[in-house]
């Protein structure tokens, strides 16, 4: 029979090693679960972008003729660019009444898409043709092209260079001047690249961007190509109420008014809306 000691437990230390053991292999997983959950919280929760709402602010008439690719704000002026073979323009429009004031249609044979405007020029891409138009923006002549390689989605301008879409999850930034690729980012989500990349806004500092078939738009870092945030927008203009082309696609940012203003292609509206945290 085993000896005991002075308290009359077991004087042995062998039956209490399962005991420490056991604490030693609970704290150990306790340790690694705790570990896994920190990691998984960086990679999976702390970085996971964060979905915002909306709230319209004013409705205004859009030409549902305009297959909208481009918009953008110069001066408070809105102007817009279209696409589809025949029927592709740049536009001045009257934002309170939608009426064109002005437009230029492009060659039938190119297909345009986005616009931008940089110190009194209007930059226009063309689909899938590897060329860019540039106009004086006060006469809308034309007074130079430029190329680019692979497809043209989405432009716009940070001050300095543009910013180019093209249907991937990459971002080029040109200079706007030789028209060379200064940098290129690559947009992700968590970690997944974001494709389909289409039109494009400068605002405060980030790149936003309309998702082909998508009704939200990617709030995006121009430094790391992260998505910083999501904007959903199903509910302004449900799918259910248009064509499966008729997509969300056109963000113009009055950045002296901070006023923002969304469409789509062939929507017969236009929205000022503001962004509403969830
Ligand atoms: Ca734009």
């Amino acid at each position: 029979m085993p000896t005991t000691d002075a308290a009359g437990g077991p004087a042995s230390p062998l039956p209490a090693a399962p005991k420490v053991r056991l604490k030693w292999l609970v704290a150990c997983a306790l340790a690694a679960v705790a570990v896994g959950a920190a990691a998984w919280a960086q990679l999976h929760g702390r970085s996971a972008p964060e979905v915002a709402g909306f709230k319209i602010v004013a409705v205004y008439p859009h030409d549902p003729n305009a297959f909208t690719q481009g918009l953008a704000i110069a001066g408070g002026q809105l102007y817009e660019g279209t696409g589809l073979y025949g029927q592709s323009t740049i536009r001045k429009v009257d934002l309170a009444t939608g009426r064109v004031e002005k437009q230029r249609p492009i060659n039938a044979t190119y297909f345009g898409e986005g616009i931008a405007i940089l110190d009194g020029h209007l930059y226009q891409l063309t689909w899938q043709h590897g060329i860019g138009i540039v106009y004086d923006l006060a006469t809308f002549t034309q007074q130079r092209t430029f190329q680019y390689t692979g497809e043209g989605w989405g432009l716009t301008q940070d001050g300095k260079q543009l910013i180019l879409s093209d249907g991937s999850a990459k971002l080029r930034f040109l200079d706007p001047q030789t028209f060379a690729v200064v940098r290129e980012i690559e947009v992700r989500d968590h970690g997944q690249p974001v494709t389909k990349l289409n039109e494009l806004e400068y605002i405060d500092g980030e790149v936003w961007s309309n998702v082909w078939y998508d009704d939200r738009i990617a709030r995006i870092s121009p430094s790391t190509g992260e998505v910083l945030g999501w904007i959903d927008l199903a509910a302004l203009y449900p799918k259910s109420a248009r064509s499966s082309e008729a997509v969300l696609n056109g963000i113009a940012y009055d950045s002296a008014a901070k006023r923002l203003f969304v469409t789509g292609k062939n929507w017969p509206q236009l929205y000022e809306i503001a962004i509403v945290r969830r």
